[in-house]
C-alpha cells in the first residue's frame, strides 16, 4: 500500500480523494497530523494556494509525498467569483452554508441571465521535502442554480449540475461525481507520477 500525506483540513475532499484513487493508497490527511500547521493562503490562483499547502505541509513531514488541493467555483457571469475566494466568499468564518447563501444572493442580482454557466477548478500539487515534484489541473463544466437541490456532497454541490445531467451535485451518487468531477480530472492527470514515486 502507497502511503499520502493529504493537506488539507477539509475531510470531505480527503474523502473523495480516497475513492478516487482507490485501496492501493493509504491517504492521510491533517486530522492524522495535528501539529502540522499549512501556510497562509495568500496567493492569487488556485496554483499558488495548492503550492503553499503543498510545500509548507511537505517540509513538516520530511520524506512522505504530501499533496494538495486548492480548488473552487467559478461563474461567468459573476466574472470568475467565488473562484480563489470559494471556502471564504462569505467572510473569513464562513460556513459552507453561509456561502452558498452569498452566492445565491449574488446570483440573483444577476436575474437577466436565464442560464448560469461556470465550473469547478482543482489544482493539485504533490511535493516532497519543499520541492514540487508534480502540479495538474481539473475542471468539470456545468451550470450554477440560484437555488439549492439535494443535501449530499459538501460546499457548493447542491447548487452544480455537471454539463450533460439533470441532477445538482448534491443529488447525484458519489460515484458519479467521483467519475467526472475537477479533483477526479486534478488527480488522473497525476496518476502517473503519484505511481513513479510511491
Ligand atoms: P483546505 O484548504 O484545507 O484543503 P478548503 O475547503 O478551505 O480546505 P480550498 O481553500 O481549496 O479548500 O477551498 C475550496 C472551496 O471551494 C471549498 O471550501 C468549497 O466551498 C469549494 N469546493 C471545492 N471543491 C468542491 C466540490 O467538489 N464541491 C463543492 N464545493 C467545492
Amino acid at each position: 500500500m502507497h502511503r499520502l500525506v493529504f493537506a488539507t483540513s477539509n475531510a470531505h475532499k480527503t474523502e473523495e480523494v480516497a475513492a478516487i484513487l482507490g485501496k492501493a493508497w493509504q491517504v492521510e490527511d491533517l486530522r492524522t497530523h495535528p501539529g502540522v500547521t499549512l501556510d497562509e493562503e495568500t496567493g492569487e490562483t488556485f496554483e499558488d494556494n495548492a503550492i503553499i499547502k503543498a510545500v509548507s505541509g511537505s517540509r513538516q513531514l520530511p520524506g512522505v509525498l504530501v499533496l494538495a488541493d486548492d480548488s473552487g467555483l467559478q461563474v461567468d457571469a459573476l466574472g470568475g467569483a467565488p473562484g480563489v475566494r470559494s471556502a471564504r466568499y462569505a467572510g473569513e468564518n464562513a460556513t459552507a452554508a453561509d456561502n452558498r447563501a452569498k452566492l445565491i444572493q449574488e446570483l440573483n442580482k444577476k436575474a437577466m441571465y436565464r442560464r448560469f454557466n461556470g465550473r469547478f477548478h482543482c489544482c493539485m500539487v504533490l511535493a516532497r521535502d519543499g520541492q514540487v515534484l508534480e502540479t495538474t489541473h481539473g475542471s468539470v463544466e456545468g451550470i450554477i442554480l440560484p437555488y439549492e437541490v439535494g443535501e449530499g456532497g459538501f460546499g457548493y454541490d447542491p447548487l452544480f449540475v455537471p454539463l450533460g445531467f439533470t441532477d445538482t451535485f448534491g443529488v447525484l451518487p458519489p460515484e458519479t461525481k467521483n467519475q467526472l468531477s475537477h479533483r477526479a480530472r486534478a488527480l488522473a492527470a497525476m496518476k502517473t507520477q503519484l505511481k513513479a514515486l510511491a
